[in-house]
């Protein structure tokens, strides 16, 4: 039907281009792809279309402006930070030159902002202020096999004296094996004190553990060391060695992965600058923050300064104090970038079994519920395809409140070509929660893109079916996800292909941005080294085509849990619904914070009220976008709403 109109248009084409063409012996095959890429073009821009299937727009930012947006976040003004830190180039890493955009797509102006550290591969989560917490990264990128020339491997440097004083050893710092070799730090470490806890008779003293990466000082096989040894540290005086000392696995050739950073920032959205606030306890590359109920933030798994996988060490940030603090109590392993989603149960988070990266396949993978109460896992198997949910994604499926959870494509552990079309969903609201099949993309997906939308419906987009995107397997093509009906409705193709290290965004005005793709290759073939993919592209929604959007004239600043308010907009009468929807901060498929908190509303005169609600764990303390949506499913441009942490019970 629409392609109706285009026949007069081809006719005289043929007449005045190919004829000729064929008389002066042009090659006619590319005058026809001109023809097909004209109607297509006629047909993905028609009103018809556009508004049945929506539109995407590639946005090129000036040269000085393009970074490799490994991690992406909208903030509470309405601009979005992409961070690069080294943005996966070694080179750019050695240079020590990190880099973070921020963006306006109101304006589509952009700066460059200071960046301190390298936070490429952190974990990332907003906090209450609107701040956007930011954790770990890279120490140091991996060296693969062959590339290695040193031996070298983690030691625990032990430290059994509780009396001693925090001690800081330099980068450098020797390790003398008891066979003589020696190896050195490759960047500097602190020693704890031990911990002394009284007993009734006398006291007990558990050694400080710090874990330290260390290097043969010549190259050669002669310091590979089989099995563990027991290292003198050069510096420590031979009186203290019995107390202070290092413990080694072992030193090798082999592969060595990324290694990470302790280092933490809160991003002030409104100073648009980092600040240094406490190093966690741990150095994490991977690791995943979620944001609890009460406004903390819990930081699991990652690779540690030694690049290997954490063991189960968790902490927990505290954002009055600026904080971290280990959790022995909360000792559970996840591969990394694991994603942990704060439920409607205060203190039980669920991990959808997705995840990003590092692991062993047996360890971790099977998804279920985090009770912090009790440091219980409750597995939940019989998702399909459970053994490809490394790179997948998962994102609740509709307002928080119906506790619903989608999990979307993914592929096998590692390098695996494997690759999964499956949408399974969850409700963990329900008695016995069991996985319900939804229906399949038209490809395995991995890394797809997982964006909700103001009417409820999920954006599905991007990915690739191989790993990071070999063989040219970007899947071109996006999907709209129906939770309420368990359907999938066909969108627009994106023109970008994305597939590792990729993200996309909610905008305050209703459309989605995508960002990023990291390509191991850039040919079928795999013979020519992929070059990241810095242009941005814009997802306008079908509901966008519909007619105007509806407007709000006024909204209050805060929304405690609990009150009841006011909304003034002209548009009253034709007001559906309403969406408190927190901002996206999103990497390697992660992304904990996003959620949707539905509101019941009342028609006024000139306006809507509604009562926001009660729960911290529906309603965790934070900047919202607050979208009115019209009867025909078209979104307001949001207003920020800021529902406030939850204060101290009042005395009664
Ligand atoms: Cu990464």
């Amino acid at each position: 039907m629409i392609e109706q109109g285009l026949t007069r248009r081809v006719k005289r084409f043929l007449l005045l281009v190919i004829v000729p063409a064929v008389m002066l012996g042009v090659n006619v095959p590319p005058a026809w792809s001109w023809i097909s890429e004209l109607r297509h073009q006629r047909l993905i821009n028609s009103q018809e279309y556009k508004e049945k299937f929506g539109k995407w727009d590639v946005v090129e930012l000036p040269d000085d402006q393009k970074v490799n947006a490994i991690h992406a976040a909208v903030l509470p003004t309405g601009r979005i930070l992409l961070i690069a830190g080294s943005g996966n180039k070694e080179d750019m890493f050695n240079a020590g030159t990190f880099k973070s955009l921020v963006y306006d797509p109101a304006t589509g102006r952009s700066r460059v902002v200071p960046t301190p550290d390298d936070m490429f591969c952190s974990g990332h989560t907003f906090l209450a202020s609107g701040n956007l917490l930011v954790a770990g990264g890279t120490q140091r990128y991996e060296r693969l096999d062959g590339a290695v020339t040193n031996a070298a491997g983690g030691v625990t440097v032990k430290n059994e004296n509780p009396d001693a004083p925090v001690r800081s050893f330099p980068a450098g710092t020797e390790f003398r094996s008891p066979e003589g070799l020696v190896y050195r730090s490759t960047h500097p470490f602190e020693v704890k004190p031990a911990t002394k806890v009284a007993t009734r008779r006398g006291a007990t003293v558990t050694a400080s553990e710090t874990v330290v990466f260390a290097e043969a000082v010549e190259p050669g096989p002669r310091y590979v060391a089989v099995g563990p040894r027991q290292y003198v540290i050069n510096g420590v005086p031979p009186g203290e060695e019995q107390n202070l000392y290092a413990l080694g696995q072992g030193m090798t050739l082999e592969k060595q992965d990324y290694q990470g950073i302790e280092e933490t920032y809160e991003f002030n959205p409104y100073t648009e600058a980092y600040e240094r606030v406490g190093d966690m306890v741990f150095k994490r590359w991977y690791p995943t923050l979620t944001g609890l109920a009460d406004g903390t933030v819990i930081s699991v798994s990652g690779l540690d300064g030694t690049g290997e996988v954490l063991n189960g060490q968790n902490e927990i940030y505290d954002p009055a104090t600026r904080t971290w603090t280990e959790r022995k109590d909360l000792t559970q392993y996840f591969p990394t970038y694991p994603a942990l989603f704060q439920t409607a149960r205060e203190d039980v988070l669920f991990y959808s079994g997705a995840n990003a990266g590092y692991g062993p396949a047996e360890q971790g993978r099977v998804p279920g519920f985090w009770n912090l109460r009790n440091n219980v896992l409750t597995p939940i198997p019989g998702m399909r395809d459970p053994d490809l949910l490394e790179t997948a994604g998962s994102a609740w499926a509709g307002p928080v409140q119906e506790q619903r959870v989608a999990v979307v494509g993914g592929g096998g552990v590692g390098e695996s070509p494997r690759s999964s079309a499956r949408i399974d969903t969850i409700d963990l609201d329900s008695p016995n929660p069991t996985w319900q099949p939804g229906p399949m993309l038209p490809e395995g997906t991995r890394y797809p893109n997982l964006t909700t939308l103001p009417d409820d419906t999920m954006l599905i987009s991007n990915g690739s079916r191989d790993y990071r995107g070999k063989g040219a397997s970007d899947n071109h093509n996006a999907r709209i996800y129906r939770p309420q009906t368990n359907t999938l409705d066909y969108a627009a193709d994106p023109q970008v292909g994305r597939n590792y290290h990729a993200a996309s965004l909610l905008l305050p005005d209703g459309r989605v941005m995508t960002v990023g793709s990291d390509p191991l290759f850039n040919d079928a073939a795999g013979t020519i080294p992929g070059t990241f993919e810095q242009r941005i592209e814009i997802f306008t929604p079908p509901y966008l085509f519909k007619g105007p959007q509806p407007t709000i004239a006024d909204s209050p600043p805060t929304a405690p849990l609990g009150d009841t308010l006011t909304v003034a907009t002209p548009d009253a009468p034709r007001i559906a619904t309403a969406r408190l929807m927190a901002p996206m901060a999103s990497t390697h498929v992660t992304d904990t914070g996003q959620r949707s908190i539905a509101l019941d509303i009342t028609k006024r005169d000139g306006g809507v009220s509604f009562t926001v609600p009660e729960d911290p764990t529906i309603a965790p303390p934070g900047r919202y976008m607050l979208f009115l949506v019209d009867d025909r499913g078209v979104p307001s441009v949001a207003k920020w709403v800021e529902i406030p942490a939850p204060g101290p019970l009042e005395e009664t």
